[in-house]
Order: C-alpha cells, then sequence, then structure tokens
C-alpha cells in the first residue's frame, strides 16, 4: 500500500454489499463531456472500480458505441446529460459545484449517473460514488443530491520559494525548491487530487509572510506550471502578497494603497497573472501584523488596501481574501487594558461594508492564535455586510506538531457549532455565518492552513491525515459530526473491519482533549514555548514580552480578566446574549474560565473542585490515557499496513513520553507558583519517570535547565 493514496487507498470492498442481487454492477463508464476534470472524474472511477471491486470498467466517449453495453456509469454536466438522453433531465437544477447520484432502470440499461452542475461538480460527484463503495454502501435506488456549503473552499499552504514551509512538520515543499519551482510536479498533482476528493477547490501556494519575488515574471511562468498540475481537478491556484510589492519589486516610491500608480501597478500585475494562469483565484493578504508591510503605515485602511486588489481581480473573476489576522505585538504587559484578544474585532468590525463583494475577511477560529481551546472570535458576529471565511489550521502548530495525535475536527466543531446569539436573529450559528447564510452574504468559506511536505504521508503522522480529511469535509458540509466524519476517514484509508475502525475512531475522537489535559487547561492556552517554536511546555514563556499570550498567573491566581466590568472589555465585543454567559463566572463554561476571568487558584469549579486541583488532576489523567493509547493501537498489528502501523505506534510511544514532560513541567510550576499541594501527592515524584542524573555518570554532568519546569527536579545530562 502507498501511504501517498492517503484516504484514496481503495481498499478492496465485498462487492455483493454495493451491487446486491438484481443490482447490476457496471462494465463501462460514458463520458460525455471532453474537459480536463471530467476526464479526471472517469479516470477516477476507472482506477477506483479496479482497485476496490476488482472491475476494470472500459472507458468510453462515444454514446453509441456505449449503449450497446447495458450496464453504464454515465457521467457529465446537467447539460450534458440532458442532451444525451433527454428524458433525464433535471426539473431542479443543481447548485454551483453540486451533484446528483442516481441509479436508473431504463429498458434493458442500467445506469449509474455521475450529474455535475458542472464539470466541478461530476468530479465530486465520482469521488462521492467511490466513497460510498469503499463503506460497501449498497448503491440499489441510489438517489443522493449534494452541494457545497460555500463558494470558498481552500487551503493555505505556507510554503517558501527556497523550500522550506513555516509551521511545516511534514518535510520540504512539494512546490518550491531552492528559489525554483520544482521540476517535477507529481506531488503537486497528486495533492490536487486529495483536495478535489473532498472538494476543496482553491490552494494558496505560499507563505502567508509573503516573499514578493514570486510576483516577478520569470517567476508566475513558473508558478503557471503549479496551476496546471492543479487544473484537472479543478483546485485554483492563489498567491499570498505582500503589500509592499510595488516598491519591492516594482520600483515605485511607495505602496500607498491610494496612490494612483500603486493601484495602476496592481491592475497590471493581476492582468499578467491572469495571461500566465487564467483560472487564478485570487490573493490572499497578510498586512499590518507580526511585521508584515501594510496599508496602516500610510493612514489607509484594510478595506482601502483590500479593495485595490479586488478592483483588479474583479474583471477576471478572483477575490481577495483579507487576513483578520491584524495585531499589534508590542503589547504592554503592564497595562491590564491591553489585550491581544481584543484586535480583531477592534480593527475591522469599524469597516463593516467598506470592502468590494469580492473581498473575503479570513478571520482564524479563536482570537488570539490556533491555541488548544479558545472561545470563537468575536469579529464572526461583528461583520454582518462583509464576506467572510473561517481559518483553521490542519498543520498542528500549538497542538503537537504531528508527534502528537490530535483530531482537530472536534475543535473546529465548536468553533462552527456555536451560536453568536445575533441579537434579532433565533439562530446564528458560526458556520451559517461563514457560509454568507445568516447575513445573506453573496460568499464566504473555510481555509485551513494545510503545509503538507514531500513526506510520503504528506503530514508526517499518519493519522493527521484525518485532519485534513476533516477540513475538507466540513468545509464541504459544516453539519456533518466529528463522529461520521472520523469514521468515514478510517474506512477510506484502513478498509471496513470492524476492530480497526473501533480502535482508530475511539483514537481521533478522544485526542484532542487528551492532548488538552496534558498541556493547557481551562481555556488558558496551549503552555508551550511561545517565543519560538512553538512546541513542548513553556509554561510562563508568553508573559512579560508583547506578543500578548498572556496568562497572568501569580502566586495567588491565574487567567486573564476579559470582562467587561473589571477586565479588558474583550467579552463586550460578542452580541449581549454571549456576552453575558462570558461575563459572569457562574455561567462562564469552566472550559473557558481562564480565557475569560482572573481567578484563585482555591477557585471552585462548577463540579466544586478547585481550580489547582483540576490542573493537577487532569495532567496526570491526561498523560495516563496518551500512555494507553498505545496498547491500543498494538492490537491492529496485521491489520493495517505494516509500514503505517510502526510509524503510528513509533510516535504514540512518543507522545506518551512527551506527555509525562509537559505533565511535570506543567504540575510542577503551578505548585511552585501557587504554593497549594497536591491532594493526591503526586506533585514533585514524576512517577513512570527514570532521571538520567540519578545514574551513575561517565563523561556526563547533571546541569540546571531553564526554564526550570522543562526537566524533571530541574535538571538535565549533558
Ligand atoms: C502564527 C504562526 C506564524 C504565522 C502566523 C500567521 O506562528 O508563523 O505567520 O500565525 O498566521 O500562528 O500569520
Amino acid at each position: 500500500v502507498d501511504p501517498q493514496a492517503a484516504w484514496l487507498a481503495y481498499n478492496a470492498v465485498d462487492a455483493q454489499r454495493v451491487f446486491p442481487a438484481g443490482t447490476a454492477m457496471p462494465n463501462t463508464v460514458l463520458r460525455l463531456g471532453d474537459s480536463a476534470v471530467e476526464i479526471s472524474a472517469a479516470d477516477e472511477l476507472h482506477r477506483g472500480f479496479e482497485g476496490m471491486l476488482h472491475r476494470i470498467l472500459r472507458l468510453d466517449t462515444d454514446a453509441v458505441q456505449a449503449s450497446k453495453d447495458h450496464d453504464l456509469i454515465v457521467i457529465g454536466t446537467a447539460k450534458e446529460i440532458a442532451a444525451w438522453r433527454p428524458s433525464l433531465r433535471e426539473k431542479k437544477p443543481l447548485q454551483p459545484e453540486g451533484f446528483r447520484l442516481r441509479s436508473v432502470v431504463a429498458g434493458k440499461d442500467s445506469l449509474l449517473i455521475v450529474e455535475g452542475a458542472d464539470e466541478r461538480g461530476a468530479l465530486y460527484g465520482a469521488f462521492t460514488l467511490l466513497r460510498m463503495i469503499a463503506e460497501e454502501r449498497p448503491l440499489t435506488q441510489l438517489d443522493d443530491v449534494e452541494a457545497p456549503s460555500a463558494a470558498v473552499r481552500w487551503t493555505n499552504e505556507w510554503d517558501n520559494p527556497d523550500g522550506s514551509i513555516e509551521r511545516g512538520y511534514a518535510g520540504r515543499s512539494i512546490f518550491f525548491d531552492k528559489g525554483d519551482v520544482r521540476q517535477d510536479m507529481s506531488r503537486a498533482r497528486e495533492y490536487a487530487r486529495l483536495l478535489a476528493s473532498v472538494g476543496i477547490n482553491g490552494c494558496t501556494i505560499n507563505n502567508v509572510n509573503a516573499d514578493p519575488s514570486l510576483l516577478r515574471p520569470e517567476k508566475l511562468a513558473e508558478i503557471a506550471r503549479i496551476a496546471a498540475a492543479f487544473r484537472p481537478y479543478g483546485v485554483k491556484l492563489s498567491l499570498s502578497i505582500a503589500m509592499n510589492s510595488p516598491q519591492a519589486i516594482g520600483r515605485l516610491s511607495t505602496f500607498d494603497p491610494l496612490a494612483p500608480e500603486v493601484a495602476a501597478w496592481w491592475r497590471a500585475k493581476v492582468d499578467e497573472i491572469y495571461k500566465a494562469i487564467p483560472d487564478f483565484g485570487g490573493v490572499i493578504i497578510k498586512a499590518d501584523s507580526e511585521g508584515q508591510p501594510g496599508p496602516l503605515q500610510y493612514g489607509r485602511t484594510p478595506a482601502e488596501a483590500a479593495n485595490v486588489l479586488a478592483r483588479a481581480l474583479k474583471p477576471h473573476g478572483g477575490v481577495v481574501l483579507y487576513r483578520g489576522f491584524v495585531y499589534n505585538h508590542h503589547l504592554d504587559w503592564h497595562d491590564p487594558k491591553a489585550d491581544r484578544a481584543r484586535a480583531g474585532y477592534d480593527n475591522f468590525h469599524t469597516l463593516d461594508g467598506q470592502f468590494d463583494d469580492n473581498v473575503i475577511v479570513q478571520i482564524k477560529n479563536g482570537p488570539i492564535d490556533f491555541q488548544v481551546r479558545e472561545p470563537v472570535s468575536p469579529l464572526f458576529a461583528g461583520l454582518h455586510k462583509t464576506n467572510e471565511a473561517i481559518e483553521l489550521q490542519i498543520t498542528q502548530e500549538y497542538t503537537g506538531q504531528q508527534r502528537h495525535l490530535v483530531f482537530l475536527v472536534p475543535m473546529w466543531k465548536t468553533a462552527l457549532d456555536t451560536d453568536m446569539h445575533v441579537s434579532g436573529m433565533r439562530y446564528s450559528m458560526v458556520r451559517d455565518i461563514v457560509t454568507g447564510r445568516t447575513f445573506r452574504r453573496p460568499m464566504g468559506g473555510f481555509v485551513g492552513v494545510a503545509n503538507v511536505g514531500l513526506d510520503d504521508y504528506w503530514l508526517g503522522h499518519p493519522l493527521a491525515m484525518a485532519n485534513l480529511y476533516g477540513f475538507g469535509r466540513l468545509a464541504w458540509d459544516p453539519v456533518l459530526s466529528s463522529a461520521t466524519i472520523s469514521d468515514e476517514w478510517t474506512r477510506l484509508t484502513f478498509g471496513n473491519d470492524a476492530d480497526v475502525r473501533s480502535v482508530v475512531d475511539t483514537l481521533l475522537l478522544n485526542s484532542w482533549h487528551i492532548y488538552e489535559e496534558y498541556t493547557g487547561p481551562l481555556g488558558v492556552g496551549t503552555l508551550t514555548d511561545i517565543i519560538g517554536v512553538h512546541y513542548g511546555p513553556g509554561i510562563e514563556s508568553a508573559e512579560r514580552n508583547g506578543w500578548g499570550q498572556w496568562i497572568r498567573a501569580d502566586h495567588n491566581g491565574i487567567g486573564m480578566d476579559r470582562t467587561v466590568a473589571t477586565g479588558t472589555g474583550y467579552i463586550g465585543q460578542y452580541p449581549a446574549g454571549l456576552a453575558a454567559e462570558y461575563e459572569t463566572l457562574k455561567a462562564c463554561p469552566d472550559e473557558l474560565l481562564l480565557f475569560m476571568h482572573h481567578v484563585p487558584y482555591t477557585y471552585r469549579l462548577h463540579d466544586h473542585k478547585t481550580v489547582i486541583q483540576y490542573i493537577y488532576d487532569t495532567h496526570y489523567a491526561g498523560a495516563t490515557a496518551a500512555a494507553v493509547q498505545v496498547p491500543a493501537w498494538e492490537t491492529l498489528e496485521g491489520k493495517v499496513p505494516d509500514r503505517t502501523y510502526f510509524e503510528v505506534l513509533r510516535r504514540l510511544n512518543y507522545q506518551a513520553g512527551h506527555s509525562l514532560v509537559w505533565r511535570d513541567a506543567v504540575v510542577n510550576w503551578f505548585h511552585r507558583m501557587s504554593g497549594i499541594a497536591d491532594d493526591k501527592g503526586r506533585v514533585g515524584n514524576y512517577p513512570d519517570r527514570t532521571e538520567a542524573e540519578a545514574m551513575q555518570l561517565e563523561r556526563y554532568v547533571p546541569v540546571a535547565v531553564t526554564p526550570w519546569e522543562t526537566a524533571s527536579g530541574g535538571k538535565a545530562v549533558v
């Protein structure tokens, strides 16, 4: 089994379940259209039938020829199908990029019809049919109509031209090498295929901290090759751009978005891009954020900057995704009102209504930065006349960097399923806001920061691919449950064995909670090294610097007071109904307590446990749960491909060990800070650990470690 196949493994299935007695298995696939995307769709059906059903489908494009066969899959757009057999014409039109799958018996013919609203719809229909087969669902009386929830379903890749990837944990770039676009585009093409198989229709190929040189003419010609690799799968290429490009590569003296020469430069540049890449998707803009140049330097707003690009893109049908991730990373820790969480809303909500209709504000799920637990960003409810997209992070920057197992779909679901309580609305779920439904916006969607690399498993940890899969599925249909998504992925990847499904699904579905338990409790954030790698424990590394991921822990208590009454006022950015829930200690959910409030360590949670004892207990419980993942996985030896078995086993073992490091770092730090004993007497004993410095050492010496809590007893050997 080739790990690169990921969830498109096309493992053999029980044909009789899929085609029970009386249901014919097709011999031929008749492709009615000639587009590259439909060709991919028909090829995929061929591939899937061969792998799963050992049936080699005859590929046909000649309706007359094909009609000699009576058991057919027919694939095409609605228009093509109606032209082929007018009796099959749809009364109700399909939604853009949607499809209908039907089984039709007409005279002697037994037809499986894959009908797309358009070419992409046909491709998505083919992949959906193949998924049904992989799950051994009977295709009798099939009638399934689907359409994506939103127009924008993109991944962002943070690849740099030199081939490195910002926050990438799975090898080098599949696109770039040493400043150039790779010669070999096979991984890029396979990636587009994977993306399309879950309905993703766009991919931004370069780091949001963008290198302006990618917009040079010779680079655009190279990038066009990536777009060509994506095209047969209906994936549009887009680029992150640096706002100062007119100056950096255009030699203008300014990049003020309102300077006419700057607007003209962007127009010409965008026209040039479309010459090279006619189906270019658009641009992503990170500006005035973490040192990136932006319009604020000229006293211009994000809306003014976004619109200049939007107007250049409009004639070509392109869009601007302007990131809401704008904040000051030189905040004053001594100022009790300073609060990074406020920044998104403060910077954008007053601009509501000022963005052109092909601009989308791209908002991270939480107001800080992909922590293990955050409330949803209040900005989602703060823009009623602006298109929005939610940005989710597939690459596990703060959640274990693909060395720890963390299935993120349940986390994303908590964001998407949050009701913002927008006044005057019965429901205002984040998922409906970003698809554009709530405020009747023409556009919106989902962006996932994926950062796949050349690694054979694309993301490093083989089970991390469930996150990429899950992102695509949620973008298609955010109502799907975590359990459904996990089980689909497991079946597609490993087959339908009941034991495999039960073990893998359980591992996936519990993993976020386990990670949260041994890292950051009660909404305080991932207590990780904030300044550098964002990996491993570093309890107070966020404190007393300008980056604003503060936990405000002292000897008496912990948490950011974000209340309106006594704190930073952040909670007041939510609509009143939700603000009321967060503002009072009584109503605030425990899992967000320390995000919203500063409380003493002796404060009692809803189950009457004190905060400090909760911190101790969850860390021991989380580390134990991480250890138990290992024997659970070991029951699958021989039931999943060997290489995958050992790759996962190795990582789960490592995670079990690292969770002890996490556990002890956190509990010891809090113990020292609070001076309050663990009522079970565990803290300071480092259970399950062997101390190198207690051994007999030759040529090694014990040294003190900074920060002290990251090594047991504050010591390591060198
Ligand atoms: C942070 C990452 C940083 C990104 C930034 C962003 O640490 O590498 O550039 O987000 O999203 O989480 O712009």
